[in-house]
């Protein structure tokens, strides 16, 4: 039988990209995500190639991801990888003029979506006494930078959540990476940047950012390694991002 991922965030960029790599190899496939004609429209496209079960789910509801964990029918019930992806930033103004909605949806999504994902599909993983689990975070997580805030301080979450799953982990044959990417291209910046189309441009121009089929081969690198090893982290750049000075305020 075909081995089963779990994406959550299947509904565009990394999340849709992982499904059509580990898809098109044959791999049965749970896509989760709020929009279901984006889901809909990627089982349809994946069809021939393998099995798909598609969760409407927002990873914000506990009940929900708790239902439909339990509910996954049997094909896709012995899930192999877990890839937590569903994530998002929200803005790029300084702290004291962020709108604590937006903090919520960040830290409810980021951090409560992901925990509960992983808490309610490890009992399985850990029975089987195999299976991977990438989590999505981001260079955010590792560096500072103005208008972070709480995205990066979530992001800070997922790696220490992730080494601290390794801990416990340790004896099961489950494996936990934090994947930590730099720029990439996606959605992921029209949602950060409330549907500006000409700061979204800006921001990519001549930059040759990281694409979500580089995400998707990444993580079926790191999922396809021998079972002994394990990637703890992983962080990834593209070439054209680096580092600036410190900032210093002067009188
Ligand atoms: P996209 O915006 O393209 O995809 C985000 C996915 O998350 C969508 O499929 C969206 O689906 C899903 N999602 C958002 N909120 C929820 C929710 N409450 N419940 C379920 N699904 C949800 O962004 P990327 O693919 O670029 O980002 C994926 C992950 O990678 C995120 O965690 C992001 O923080 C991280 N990342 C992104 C980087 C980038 O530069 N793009 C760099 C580093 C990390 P739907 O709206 O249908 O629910
Ligand atoms: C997304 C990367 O640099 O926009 O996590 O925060 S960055």
């Amino acid at each position: 039988m075909p081995a089963t991922i779990f994406i959550t965030g299947a509904s565009s960029g990394f999340g849709a990209a992982t499904a059509r790599r580990f898809g098109q190899a044959g791999w049965n496939l749970v896509l989760a995500g709020r929009r279901q004609p984006r889901l809909e429209a990627l089982a349809a496209e994946l069809a021939a190639h393998c099995a798909v079960h598609t969760l409407v789910l927002d990873v914000r509801d506990r009940a929900a991801v708790e239902a439909a964990v339990a509910a996954l029918p049997e094909p896709f019930a012995a899930v192999e990888v877990l890839v937590n992806n569903a994530g998002l930033a929200l803005g790029t103004d300084p702290a004291p003029s962020c709108s604590l909605d937006d903090w919520d949806t960040m830290i409810d999504t980021n951090i409560k979506g992901l925990v509960y994902c992983t808490r309610l599909l490890l009992p399985g993983l850990i029975a089987r006494g195999r299976g991977t689990i990438v989590n999505l975070g981001s260079v955010a997580g590792r560096w500072p930078y103005p208008g972070s805030h709480v995205y990066g301080a979530s992001k800070a979450f997922v790696k220490q959540f992730s080494l601290n799953l390794r801990c416990d982990l340790l004896g099961t044959g489950v494996r936990v990476t934090d994947l930590e990417p730099g720029l990439c291209e996606s959605e992921f910046s029209l949602v950060r940047f409330s549907g500006d189309q000409t700061r979204y441009d800006a921001l990519y121009q001549g930059a040759h950012p990281i694409q979500p089929e580089d995400i998707a081969e990444t993580i079926w690198y790191i999922a396809n390694l021998p079972p002994h090893l394990n990637i703890n982290t992983l962080e990834l750049m593209p070439v054209t991002q680096a580092w600036n000075n410190f900032a210093i305020h002067r009188d």
